[in-house]
């Protein structure tokens, strides 16, 4: 099987990890970000992830390729998501992982942006959502302030390194992919219960973190 991604998309994030907890094999195809021609063709829209299947069909939608690959082999092991406390905890990451994350990720060594193009058509269409990437780099401080503090937040809420509830959940993915995302921002401090699941579920899943190219 194929999956269509971006190295730095959440959602792909998710959908890969699917397969490195299942041990399924997969192709990975970073498409370059200006691509629309590609997803457009495959899946009728300019997104991923997509998933193509051996039959040649594609599937969209990450949680949908996540129950997919999880009930191949009749035995599925991501049980529901939406635990009140993590839920709230995520919506609230959202006002600092993307303004801390984009304006770096479009910045790194990541196949979506080896040419100016992909840079150029990212930067374009985010800083219109979000505003000047050179505003939202200026804001570090105050972005960084407010992310350390609320990492402190999650470490009570994280039950095990391997499961954030102790099974895996659909809120597994939605975690993982958040802290995947933070870690293209150097400066972050992960409290101890946070880094451990942080590697933990990075090795598990087989998504590497960006710890190494953070900036
Ligand atoms: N609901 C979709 C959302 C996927 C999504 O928004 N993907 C983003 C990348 S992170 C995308 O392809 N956006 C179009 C673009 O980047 O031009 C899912 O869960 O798979």
């Amino acid at each position: 099987m194929k999956l269509y991604i971006y190295d730095h998309c959440p959602y792909c994030v998710k959908a890969r990890m699917i397969f490195g907890l299942k041990s399924v094999a997969v192709e990975l195809v970073s498409l370059l970000n200006d691509d629309e021609a590609t997803p457009i063709r495959m899946i009728g829209q300019k997104m991923v992830p997509i998933l193509e299947k051996p039959d040649g069909s594609r599937m969209p939608e990450s949680m949908d390729i996540v129950h997919y690959i999880d009930g191949l082999d009749g035995d599925p092991m991501v049980r529901p998501g939406g635990e009140p406390r993590l839920s709230l905890w995520l919506e609230a990451s959202r006002r600092y992982v993307s303004a801390l994350a984009m304006p770096r990720w479009v910045d790194a060594p990541l196949e979506e942006f080896a040419t100016d193009g992909a840079r150029q058509y990212f930067t374009r269409k985010k800083e219109t959502v979000k505003g000047p990437f050179t505003e939202l780099r200026a804001r570090t401080p105050e972005l960084l302030a407010e992310a350390n503090a609320h990492l402190k937040e999650l470490a009570p809420l994280v039950q095990s390194p391997h499961a954030v509830h102790g099974v895996t959940t659909e809120d597994d993915f939605h975690l993982f992919a958040a802290l995947r995302s933070l870690s293209i921002v150097s400066g972050v401090v992960y409290p101890p219960k946070v880094e451990a699941y942080r590697q933990e579920m990075s090795g598990l899943s087989g998504v590497p973190l960006h710890d190494a190219i953070a900036r």
